[in-house]
């Protein structure tokens, strides 16, 4: 599937530290330093309504991870998928009355637009999941050459017991697995499954639904056996990170990690991260909720995309926070006045902000520390602070390469 066009990323002079981040599994910190290549995957969108603010949370936060790893030296290869034959998405299309593909397409179109517009680095590999339905059936072979696939009418099933170490990345008790895994997706009450946990691998054709041949009847993917099979197809196992909201961490990652493991003994991947959840009028922004605020609805409202990246780098990627129309107002107003202070050429000295910036980036991508900078940066060049400091005469030439490359800011 074609991706997005990249930004042009400018070269820097600096080189930026090491990216630590916090790993879902260990619950930890780990340096990601990646050996050659990085390779990243982040769980892509289920193409059935417009990009909100939530997904773009989670597409910044991985951009972010994508764009400081660059800055410290590491080529990056970044696989995304779409989840381009799913319920959701036939539910939604069966119910407006559109054909399924057409649905997909559309959305996932826009999708692409808002991305652009946002400045989030295209992944090289941008894969579907009915593209991909050969690799689904192969892996699902290799799990059941290992035992871990039975079938239940026509449905084919995953036997999580097939995993000694099922939970290793969501720490999860059963009885929250239990809760969530009924909330996303998961069909626990099923009669004739050897663990209400186990998740579907390949659901048997159902009149009215689209289905594919395959050598166990004809029928359509699940969801978690979709991501392991692209992932491990286009980066191979034990890949750097693994990304996605933290709505992600179970069942869907940490099915992955256990087909995984069953089909080659290697962890999925070497970090799991989550993105916080961006909440709306008390709630989890959520398609199925409906209470969303649309990316594309603010650029055709003439909202700088800028404004909306800025909005989201003023919350740490791990934090769940609530989107208000004030913060937004509030980005437009500190864009101005950076770029105010970056108009003049000179500014107070830029060398420490750059090492402020990379090295908060470094940390756990911490964006709010590293735009705060920023807005030191612009106060004192401006004077807002006391008296206007225009002492680095090439501030602006410093600073500007390094907003573009790790933040993704044009200003
Ligand atoms: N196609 C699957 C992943 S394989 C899926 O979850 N699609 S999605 O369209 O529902 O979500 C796309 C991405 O956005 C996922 O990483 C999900 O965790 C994230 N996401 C969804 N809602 C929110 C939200 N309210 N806040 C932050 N991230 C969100
Ligand atoms: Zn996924």
């Amino acid at each position: 599937m074609r991706a997005w066009t990249s930004a042009e990323i400018p070269t820097l002079a600096v080189t930026g530290p090491e990216v630590s981040l916090h790993d879902t599994a260990t619950q930890g910190r780990v340096t990601a330093t990646p050996t050659g290549t990085a390779r990243l995957y982040v769980c892509g969108i289920t193409p059935y309504d417009a990009t909100h603010i939530g997904h773009a949370n989670t597409y910044l936060a991985f951009d972010l991870l994508n764009r400081a790893w660059r800055t410290a030296g590491h080529p990056v290869r970044y696989v995304q998928n779409v989840t381009d034959v799913d319920d959701p998405l036939l539910e939604r299309a069966d119910k407006v009355g559109v054909d399924w593909v057409e649905l997909a397409e559309r959305e996932t179109e826009l999708f692409r637009q808002d991305m652009e517009a946002l400045r989030i680095l295209p992944p090289a590999e941008y894969v579907g999941a009915v593209e991909s339905i050969p690799l689904v059936i192969d892996l699902i072979q290799r799990l059941d050459a290992a035992g871990a696939i039975y079938r239940v009418e026509d449905d084919l099933y995953y036997a999580v017991s097939a995993d000694p170490a099922f939970g290793r990345e969501s720490n999860y008790d059963r009885e929250t697995m239990l809760r969530f895994f009924g909330e996303r997706g998961g069909d626990p009450d099923r009669a004739g499954k050897k663990d209400p946990l186990d998740p579907v691998v390949w659901l048997g054709e159902r009149p009215g639904e689209p289905s594919w041949e395959s050598p166990f009847g004809p029928g359509r993917p699940g969801w978690h056996i979709e991501c392991a099979a692209i992932a491990l197809e286009h980066l191979g196992g034990a890949f750097d990170v693994q990304g996605g909201g933290s709505d992600l961490v179970f069942p869907h990652h940490e099915m992955c990690a256990g087909h995984t493991q069953v089909v080659s003994g290697e962890p999925f991947a070497r970090v799991y991260s989550h993105a916080g959840m961006v909440a709306y009028g008390g709630e989890k922004m959520s398609k199925s909720l409906g209470n969303l605020v649309f990316v594309s609805a603010l650029r055709n409202s003439d909202i700088d995309p800028m404004a909306v990246r800025l909005t989201l780098m003023r919350h740490h990627y791990r934090t769940d926070w609530e989107w208000t129309d004030d913060q937004l107002w509030q980005a437009v107003d500190d864009l101005a006045t950076w770029r105010r202070a970056l108009s003049l050429g000179a500014g107070a000295a830029a060398g420490p902000v750059v090492t402020e910036v990379l090295a908060a980036l470094a940390d756990d991508l911490d964006a709010p520390r590293a735009t705060a900078a920023v807005d030191a940066w612009a106060a004192a060049t401006l004077g807002t602070d006391g008296l206007a400091d225009t002492s680095d005469p090439d501030a602006a030439a410093t600073l500007l390469p390094v907003l573009d490359a790790a933040l993704g800011l044009t200003v």
